[in-house]
């Protein structure tokens, strides 16, 4: 209802809908998704990490586990495998086994398409400002973050990263 003329509202009034929207989206499981998401070592190098962290929390997304490691060249490898051709696969194991990274599962509605598009594209110039990448990096290799990029691959890394029974829930 409406406060009188001149009568300051009580609270706003869409304030326990959003409420609600927001309690069944945590519960629904039909909207939820999750994904593996990897602030790389340079991000933990530059202490990027809790600004990562922030962004993701703010967006609503909820973090479903995390752990800081220096990954195994067979693990890197695995992760990479899509790549096990291409001329910057050495380099880019290489990179990713250099230092400890942070791993990490977030959930959300839509959470890959969601994570990919606030970690910016991977080609320096296409990664726009707001992004992960475009505020922080102009590197193609030192690109801060990895992230899942279809719901079948966040699986398969998170089953890669955490194993079975890895995660906090
Ligand atoms: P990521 O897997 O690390 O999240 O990165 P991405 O999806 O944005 O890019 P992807 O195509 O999966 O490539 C993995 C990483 O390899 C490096 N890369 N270099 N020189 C090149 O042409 C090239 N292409 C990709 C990037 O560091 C990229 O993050
Ligand atoms: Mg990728």
């Amino acid at each position: 209802m409406r406060p009188a003329r001149g009568e300051p509202p009580s609270t706003l009034p869409f304030l326990p809908d959003l409420r609600r929207r927001i309690l069944f989206l945590r519960n629904c499981k039909m909207a939820t998704e999750r994904t593996y998401i990897m602030v790389k070592p340079d991000g933990v190098e530059r202490r990027l990490t809790g600004e990562i962290i922030r962004r993701f929390e703010n967006r609503g997304l909820t973090l479903v586990g995390l752990k800081m490691l220096i990954p195994t060249r067979e693990t890197a490898e695995k992760h990479y495998a899509v790549h096990n051709t291409k001329p910057f696969f050495g380099e880019l194991v290489d990179f990713v086994t250099s230092g400890p990274v942070v791993a990490m599962v977030w959930e959300g509605p839509d959470a890959v398409k969601l994570t990919r598009q606030m970690i910016g594209a991977t080609k320096p110039a296409d990664a726009l400002p707001g992004t992960i990448r475009g505020d922080f990096t102009c590197d193609m290799l030192l690109n801060l973050i990895h992230g899942s990029d279809a719901p079948e691959t966040a699986a398969e890394e998170i089953a890669l990263w955490f194993g079975e029974n890895g995660l906090a829930r």
